[in-house]
């Protein structure tokens, strides 16, 4: 199956791009897998396929390497801000991109006409147990609770931003195995739908730093719906300004919570290269 793909990334998270509107893949599991694959495909954490909307500017499917769809994904949306512009698909600046968690809008921001940053309204945090999902009592927020994994006790906040994550704070992010330990959590009976999980080490109330271990696809150098669920829970427990920097394995991202519940996430989108896959 021949088809034209473009590879972006946002801080190292990477993603081969498909415009749906043109190119035909029949299976998106499959592809996602076979294309993902670092030495027998074209190397991603995610394939995503662009196609048409009856609500919004566009539609976006995001599929992990393993196949498995996401509802959401952060560094996408700027990527594919950009990738709809620059291919010459819209004109406008602003778009509306309609995912399996509802519609959002990323915004691209120019400095002296040269694009530096991207700019994106995630929507609200979910909070409650069931729109994470988590098994318990469905109203209930989970706001610094213990999650036990064989023998070791861990203080959890779980955090919603369409897609779901689990988020800990630790005093030295060295130390956290997170090949090991992401897996467990991902897996946990206690989440329905697995979950992304998030190691986070404060530096001081505007900076934190999170690494990640992302939910059918492993350690990735950065995540974007994650570095939001990160900002929420700080400040959810009290560790974090409703503005502060993310630095993640791949860079940065600016995050804010504004006073109208909606995140905003700042950060950079980059293409790599065009070309077909045969
Ligand atoms: C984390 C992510 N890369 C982003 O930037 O938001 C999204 C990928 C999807 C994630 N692995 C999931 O929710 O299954």
């Amino acid at each position: 199956m021949k088809f034209n793909f473009s590879k972006w990334h946002g801080l190292g998270n990477d993603f081969v791009i498909v415009n749906g509107l043109e190119e035909s893949i029949e299976n998106y599991e499959e592809m996602a897998i076979k294309v993902c694959d670092r030495h027998f495909g074209i190397g991603a954490d995610g394939l995503v396929i662009l196609l048409k909307s009856e609500i919004a500017d566009f539609k976006m499917r995001i599929f992990n390497s393993d196949g498995s769809e996401a509802e959401m994904c952060g560094n996408v949306t700027r990527c594919m801000a950009r990738y709809v512009f620059e291919h010459g698909l819209t004109d406008k600046k602003k778009i509306t991109l309609e995912t399996k968690a509802g519609i959002i809008k990323p915004e691209l921001i120019f400095t002296n006409g040269i694009l530096d940053t991207v700019k994106v309204d995630m929507g609200e945090p979910r909070l409650k147990r069931s729109e994470i999902p988590m098994v318990g009592n469905a109203d209930e927020q989970v706001i610094n609770e213990i999650l036990r994994v064989g023998d070791i006790e861990y203080n959890i906040t779980c955090v919603s931003m369409g897609n779901p994550h689990c988020i800990i704070f630790v005093d030295d992010l060295t130390l956290v195995d997170l090949s090991v330990i992401g897996p467990k959590i991902e897996t946990d009976p206690i989440f329905p739908k697995k979950t992304n999980v998030e190691f986070v080490q404060v530096l001081n109330k505007q900076k934190l730093r999170m690494r990640v271990w992302e939910r059918g696809a492993g350690v990735t150098m950065a995540c974007g719906t994650g570095t939001c669920a990160t900002l929420v829970a700080a400040v959810l427990n009290g560790k974090a300004d409703r503005q502060a920097t993310i630095e993640l394995d791949g860079g940065t991202l600016f995050i804010e919570w504004g006073l109208d519940n909606h995140i905003y996430m700042s950060g950079p989108a980059v293409e790599v290269f065009r070309g077909k896959y045969l």
